[in-house]
Formats: C-alpha cells, sequence, structure tokens
C-alpha cells in the first residue's frame, strides 16, 4: 500500500473498515523497522523496548504531519482567526495512544506491533508521562488542546518546556518524598526543534523618558539582561485525525554558550554561570515559592513565556495579514489563570514600543484580544507581586501598568463617587501591607471576557473577589463549566465500556456523546446491567491485580471501590475522608458480626513539596492503612490503599475501575473539578458535597444518582463566621470523638504518640474546612451508599450517569467559549 493511499484512508472516515487491511500493517511494520536502523542506529536483534517505542511514535508521528500541514494550510487560506491558549501548565500524560486513537490508527499499529513479537502493552508503558503541570488547571488545558483539534479551531497553545516536570512522589514509611522528574532523559519522539523559531526576552534595567515638544512623551525601556526563548512544537491531533494543532513550548537558554574570556582565566564554572541563570526559566514546573529567590524565578517564568508567546504572535499576525490594528479579528489570546497576566502589559509594550502604535489604540487592541478564566477564589492563592521586584524586573511593564491604573481608577472614582473602599479594591495594586500588583485584577481589566469555571464558581466571582471590579465593568464576568475530553477518558481508558456503549447507541456515540442518552431505557434491563457490570468487574480486577502486585494489598474486586483521586490540600478534604474510615472501622470493631459492606478505599494525589499539613495527611492514611489492612479482626471488610505517584496514565487506570467517586471539598471552594467528570462518566457514583461542577453533575445525573451532603457554600461562611471551634459538634457525635481519641492516644502511631496531634487539634478547635462540622453527614451518607452498593438500583445509577454526562464533553465547553468569547465558527 502506498503512503498516499494510507493517508487517503486516514482521512476518510468512512474507510475506517477498511483498516484492518492487511497492506497498511504491512506498511506500519517496514515503516518501524526502518526507523529502528535508521533512527536508532541499530540492529533489529538489538533493539530493546524503548528503541521499539520510540520507532512506533516515530512512524506515527510522519503520518500525523501531513494532516498538520494540511489543517496549517487550510486556515491560512480561509484566514481563519486562531486560538493562543497561554498557560504555564499542560498536564499531557502520553500522547501514543492518544495520537492513535485520534488518527483512527490504534488497531493496525497494535497488529504491527504485536507482529514483529512486542507486547503493545509494554511498548505503550514506556512512553514518559508529560507532566507539565500540577492538576486540573494543567490537565484543563491539555483536554482543552485536544478539544480544539478535534473541533478544527484553528489553536496553538504556549507554555513552558519544563526539563523536570511535576516532582516523582514515593512514599517511604508513609511519608511522601520528592523526587526529579526526568521525562526528557531518554528523548522526547513527538517534539520538533524550531532552532530558527528565537526570540530575545530582555529583563531588568531602566526607563529613560524622552520629551518630545508637544507630544506625548516616549518612554524606552533600556534592559540590562537578554535571554533567548527557543519554540518546540508537538502536534495535536484531533478525533479523526481532521485536524492537528500544535503545542508551542519555549525552552530557555542563554545568548552565548560561556564567557571565554572567564573560561580562559580558569574559572570553568563561572564561565557557565550566564547559561544557568538563563535554563534555570525552562528547568522545573513551578518551582518552589517559600523562598524570594524562587518567587522571583516564578516571575522570570511567566515573563519569559509570555514575551516569547507574543512576538510569536504578532509575528504571524503581520505575516498574514500585515496590520497590527486587526489583530482582534484574527487571533484570541486566552489566559489561563493569572500566571500568563503580563500578556496585558506585554502586549502593550510590543504595540507602542515596538510597533508605535498610541495608547488609546494599543489598549483597544488588548482588552479585545484577551481573555482571562480564573480557577481559584483561595486567598492564598491569588497572585499578587511586590512592587519592588517589577521595579526591578520590569520596570517598563509597571510603568504601563501604572498608567493603566490611572485611568481604570478614573472610571473607579466616577462608578464608586464616595465609595473610597471599593475604589481601592478595585485598583491593580494593592497597598495594603507593602504594595503589590494584584494579577487577577491586571487580568480582568485587560480582558474583555471573565470566565469561572463552574456556574457556582462563577457566581462567587460576582459576589466576592471580583464584586467590585464586575460592578464597574457588567457583563465581563461569564461562567464556562469545565468538561473533559472523552477520547482520553473514556474511549482510551475504558475500550471495553465504550464498546458497550456504541453496542448500545450506535457506533456514531464516540461522534455524538448525546447519544449515551439512549443508555437510560436499559438501565433497568437485567441484560444490559449484567455487561455493564462484568466491564467495571474486568476494570477492577486489573486494578486489583497492580495493587497486590505493588503493594501486597488484596484487594478484592468484588468489594466496593471507593476512589479519592486528586491533589492533597486541606480543602478538598482527604482527611474528612479518613476519619470516616477511622470511625467505619472502629464501627466493625464494634459489630465485628454486622453486615459491613465490604470496602477498598483508595486514595492518590500528591502534596505540594512545602505543605506540612498536607503531607502530615497522605502519612495519616498510610498509617491508618498500616493498622486496618493488617487487623484480622476486620476481615478484609476494609482495605485502605495510597498508590504513590498519581498522574494522568494512573488515573486512566483508576477511574474506569471505580464504584465510588469522592468529591467531598468544602462548599465553596473548589472552583469546578475535572476528576468528578471523569469518574462520573465512566459509571462511578458521587458522593459529594454541592461545590464546584458538583453542583451541575447533580443537575444532570439527577438527585437519586448522587450522595450529596454537607454544608452549603452559604452555611460553610455563616459557620465561619461563629469560629473554628468544633467542640459543639464533637459533643455531639460519639463517633467522631472516638476518631479523635484514637488519634491522640497513638492507635494509629503506636511508634511516636504525638505525630497525628497537629490533625487532632484542628479538627477540635481549628476547623476551619469544617471536617468535624461535615463528619456525621458524611458518615450517615456513607451508610446509605453501603446500603444501595451492589443491587440493581445501584447499577441503574451507575448506567444513568454514564447516560447524562455528555454536557461534560470538553468539546461543549471549548463550543462556548468558541462562540462568547473567542467570536469563532463552529463546525
Ligand atoms: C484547579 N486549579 C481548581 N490550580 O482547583 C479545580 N494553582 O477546581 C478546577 O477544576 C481546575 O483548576 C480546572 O479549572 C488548579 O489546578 C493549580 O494547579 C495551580 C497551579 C499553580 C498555581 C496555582
Amino acid at each position: 500500500m502506498s503512503p498516499k493511499r494510507l493517508r487517503r484512508l486516514q482521512e476518510d472516515a468512512s474507510a475506517w473498515p477498511e483498516l484492518e487491511d492487511d497492506d497498511i500493517v504491512a506498511e506500519i511494520k517496514s515503516a518501524i523497522l526502518s526507523k529502528i536502523v535508521l533512527v536508532a542506529g541499530k540492529d533489529v536483534k538489538h533493539a530493546n523496548i524503548h528503541d521499539w517505542y520510540i520507532a512506533a511514535a516515530l512512524t506515527l508521528r510522519d503520518r500525523i504531519v501531513y494532516q498538520w500541514f494540511k489543517s496549517d494550510r487550510a486556515t491560512q487560506n480561509h484566514g481563519a482567526k486562531r486560538v493562543y491558549y497561554l498557560s504555564l501548565e499542560f498536564l499531557i500524560g502520553r500522547l501514543l495512544t492518544d495520537a492513535l486513537t485520534n488518527m483512527s490508527l490504534m488497531r493496525p499499529f497494535r497488529m504491527a506491533i504485536e507482529d514483529l513479537g512486542i507486547d503493545f502493552d509494554e511498548l505503550r508503558d514506556v512512553e514518559p508521562d508529560a507532566a507539565l503541570g500540577n492538576g486540573g488547571l494543567g490537565r484543563l488545558a491539555a483536554c482543552f488542546m485536544e478539544s480544539m483539534a478535534s473541533l478544527a479551531i484553528p489553536a496553538r497553545g504556549y507554555g513552558i518546556r519544563y526539563e523536570h516536570g511535576l516532582f516523582r512522589q514515593i512514599v517511604s514509611d508513609g511519608w511522601q518524598e520528592e523526587f526529579p522528574e526526568q521525562w526528557l532523559l531518554s528523548g522526547n519522539p513527538w517534539e520538533f526543534e524550531r532552532g530558527d523559531v528565537v526570540f530575545d526576552i530582555q529583563f531588568g534595567g531602566h526607563l529613560d523618558r524622552i520629551e518630545k515638544h508637544g507630544q506625548e512623551s516616549q518612554t524606552r525601556w533600556i534592559p540590562d539582561e537578554t535571554i533567548q526563548a527557543i519554540a518546540y512544537d508537538t502536534p495535536i491531533v484531533g478525533w479523526r485525525g481532521r485536524h492537528v494543532n500544535a503545542l508551542r513550548l519555549w525552552s530557555a537558554r542563554a545568548v552565548d554558550p560561556m564567557r571565554l574570556d572567564t573560561f580562559n582565566s580558569g574559572d570553568h564554572l563561572g564561565a557557565m554561570s550566564e547559561m544557568a541563570r538563563a535554563q534555570a526559566i525552562s528547568k522545573f514546573l513551578y518551582p518552589s515559592d517559600e523562598t524570594p529567590a524562587g518567587r522571583e524565578l516564578r516571575l522570570r517564568q511567566e515573563y519569559f513565556f509570555v514575551s516569547a508567546s507574543l512576538q510569536d504572535i504578532l509575528n504571524r499576525h503581520l505575516y498574514t495579514d500585515g496590520d497590527l490594528r486587526s489583530l482582534p479579528s484574527h487571533a484570541s489570546i486566552q489566559l489561563n489563570d493569572t500566571h500568563p497576566s503580563l500578556a496585558v502589559p506585554e502586549l502593550m509594550r510590543l504595540l507602542m514600543d515596538k510597533y508605535h502604535i498610541g495608547w488609546n489604540d494599543a489598549l483597544d487592541i488588548t482588552t479585545k484580544t484577551i481573555s482571562y478564566t480564573n480557577h481559584t477564589l483561595l486567598p492564598e492563592a491569588l497572585e499578587t507581586w511586590p512592587v519592588e521586584l517589577f521595579e526591578r524586573m520590569l520596570p517598563r511593564h509597571l510603568d504601563i501598568i501604572y498608567r493603566i491604573n490611572v485611568n481604570h481608577l478614573a472610571a473607579a472614582e466616577k462608578h464608586f463617587a464616595a465609595d473610597t473602599r471599593s475604589q481601592a479594591s478595585v485598583s491593580l495594586i494593592d497597598e495594603t501591607g507593602g504594595r503589590r500588583v494584584r494579577m487577577g485584577h491586571l487580568a480582568f481589566v485587560g480582558s474583555h471576557r471573565i470566565n469561572g469555571v463552574s456556574a457556582m464558581h462563577s457566581e462567587l466571582m460576582r459576589e466576592t473577589v471580583f464584586s467590585d471590579l464586575n460592578s464597574l465593568y457588567p457583563d465581563r464576568i461569564t461562567n464556562k463549566t469545565n468538561g473533559i475530553t472523552f477520547r482520553r477518558w473514556l474511549h482510551q481508558c475504558n475500550p471495553e465500556l465504550t464498546s458497550l456503549l456504541q453496542d448500545a447507541c450506535g457506533a456514531a456515540v464516540l461522534d455524538e456523546p448525546e447519544r449515551l442518552r439512549m443508555l437510560e431505557r436499559l438501565s433497568d434491563d437485567p441484560a444490559f446491567q449484567q455487561r455493564f457490570r462484568a466491564i467495571k468487574r474486568t476494570n477492577k480486577t486489573a486494578l486489583a491485580q497492580i495493587i497486590a502486585r505493588q503493594f501486597g494489598i488484596v484487594a478484592d474486586p468484588s468489594a466496593l471501590f471507593d476512589v479519592q483521586i486528586k491533589r492533597i490540600h486541606e480543602y478538598k478534604r482527604q482527611l474528612l475522608n479518613a476519619v470516616e474510615i477511622v470511625a467505619l472501622y472502629q464501627a466493625i470493631l464494634a459489630d465485628p458480626q454486622g453486615n459491613w459492606t465490604p470496602r477498598v478505599k483508595i486514595f492518590a494525589g500528591k502534596a505540594a513539596a512545602s505543605y506540612r499539613q498536607a503531607k502530615l495527611i497522605i502519612k495519616f492514611i498510610n498509617d491508618i492503612g498500616n493498622v486496618i489492612n493488617n487487623d484480622p479482626r476486620i476481615r478484609d471488610l476494609l482495605k485502605v490503599v495510597f498508590i504513590p505517584n498519581y498522574n494522568v496514565s494512573a488515573a486512566e487506570v483508576i477511574v474506569p475501575a471505580s464504584d465510588l467517586s469522592e468529591q467531598i471539598s468544602t462548599a465553596g471552594m473548589e472552583a469546578s473539578g475535572t476528576g468528578n467528570m471523569k469518574l462520573a462518566l465512566n459509571g462511578a457514583i458521587t458522593i459529594g458535597t454541592l461545590d464546584g461542577a458538583n453542583i451541575e453533575i447533580a443537575e444532570h445525573v439527577g438527585e437519586e444518582n448522587i450522595y450529596i451532603f454537607g454544608m452549603k457554600a452559604d452555611e460553610v461562611v455563616r459557620r465561619r463566621a461563629m469560629g473554628l471551634d468544633a467542640t459543639d459538634v464533637i459533643a455531639s457525635s460519639p463517633k467522631l470523638a472516638g476518631v479523635i481519641e484514637a488519634i491522640e492516644r497513638g492507635v494509629f502511631s503506636p511508634d511516636d504518640v504525638s505525630r497525628f496531634v497537629p490533625i487532632a487539634h484542628a479538627l477540635r478547635f481549628l476547623d476551619y474546612y469544617l471536617v468535624s462540622a461535615d463528619f456525621d453527614d458524611y458518615y450517615r451518607t456513607q451508610r446509605a451508599v453501603d446500603t444501595k452498593w451492589d443491587s440493581p438500583e445501584w447499577t441503574h445509577s451507575s448506567i444513568l450517569n454514564v447516560a447524562r454526562m455528555a454536557w461534560f464533553s470538553s468539546d461543549r465547553t471549548i463550543r462556548e467559549y468558541a462562540e462568547d468569547i473567542w467570536n469563532i465558527p463552529v463546525a
């Protein structure tokens, strides 16, 4: 088969059945074999599994490239508007299976690889996760990239090519330890280094003001440090391979590799210090912000990738259009959180200082082009930077921010009249306790649209953090509830369920998720229920085997798999889950012959390296697991498993194997959540609070098919206003009191009785996250789960969860962005 015919087959979805054609398999085999020889430079008989992976990835990449060119040409020919998605994080995971499914080449590749005598699953597992993100925000960016490609929206993601992604978590004696992650160690077959796409990024120095007679004075920035940004492009293939976009990640380097004079004088390390300083920028994801040096590096990262991306965007626009005034009709720049907020002053600077556009036009172009997504209202996560640091690192940007602020405050003065509190609250500069630049405000004022990520979160944005800005600029805040890509989070991670869904709803369900609704009529059909349950059982068995192999813990696949997988954070309340486990343990001990539902409690997640309480919670989960898993009186009715090093690939195994999805954040604190969507889509029933997108999930799946408990957001506010002491709730809850006493007696830490005293103390006196206040309701709700578990009613609800999740596809979310924010037509 000619490559031409193969490409035609890939492009034409109706030719899909032909893809089993032996010719295609033969063609792929021969391409892989030649990569082993020509790229790895090895005789086939010496190739190791890693060589096979690289050869397979490159073979696939060759086929993607043609599609990529085609997509680019089409965009150019139609003069289509492009989206630029600026994000410091892209939590991509593995790309091989993603690209294979989207190119409709999974079956022939699998056959070719197996024919070559290589185990496909083993080959797939060789690929390291690209973990260029911390959690939900980074994963959302990756889902959005896939959806934009699937919807054929011309888009480019911009970020940093971190040499080390999110740390590798090892759990040693129950404690989290962090190790550097090395995803690039053995090369990255997906990326193209663009040696010719290089931009200068400048820092520091001072400003010169040039007074021009009778004109606006001009400001010139004389920076004193220059480094370079080099582009690396990774193709992102959309569903059915119809469209391919690029993710462009920047790597930092010094202008000169070393100072020769210093080297020759004998100072070999000193000669390379400039290189080290430059390269530090793209070395690590989110360096610790505990030290001033760490914070400064973070701001350098933010400016570095914003400046490189904007220079690139403007270059491309000038090349295709020639007039920067038309930028807003050809480009939409979406800021993923405040991390790229410097795009506002940087775009202003480039337009004014480099392209000589006047202030008013520059501001108009900027606000019409940029929009901003907010992902958190937690005060400690709202980014601000000391004015002093700005002055030193980015004096021209501070100058521009001040000028934006002057105009903005004049409008605020008019709007708020005598209300000086509101005037101060909208200022881009926080004057309370050391002057700081408010990055969220900067992004807000420099954007035409600001969005939250769930209905409740967007409403809270209007009511709390941005209420005054909202009153000054009404209608700027809009909601775009998050979504997930079904290709990765259903089709790839749960192929058996996907094939059942195709049987039940027609093959078109892969393209039209609304068809999942057709499951509703089958939700009580015993034969269908049985098939549905069998698939869940198979997925659970696979997970149980991993758990047995890695931790020596026996997890019975017939038990309820109760799963909490996400970053470890106090507001996400893994502690509430753990406290409930202890209460259940005590209840089983008190009534060993009771009719208890067997459960496996599964946790996975990383804590920020500097977050002590979160790391103590990890230790707590592991220690209670140690006691409970080894207590013969429990007769395996309750197991606790902490799966280390949670990442995208681990999620792809855990999600399809879950029965119960723990979404138990303190109401008002989780902006949206997206794990909640992945789990429900795979048939897990949610136990959760009325927080973030849980509320919308409840509306879609129906309140009979979800377990809601706990205080609502307004009740949380009222309860906190009464103080954080939980003595009252503990006094009225013998179960909670029993748990806290056991913790204090050292039942779970016999080697160090005081280890968990900080946890007990928080439960008693510092109940900011309302773990104690919500405990009884949570415990009660878990017992309702027990009652329904493993019944036809349970399966019915589980099926209805799958049937009613279509709305949570990130395709829907992206369509809404395209329509309301980017003004881009979607086919
Ligand atoms: C998450 N935010 C939200 N932040 O917590 C989650 N923050 O509710 C939401 O579903 C998700 O965003 C997507 O909208 C984060 O993940 C970060 O990871 C982060 C990283 C650096 C600095 C601050």
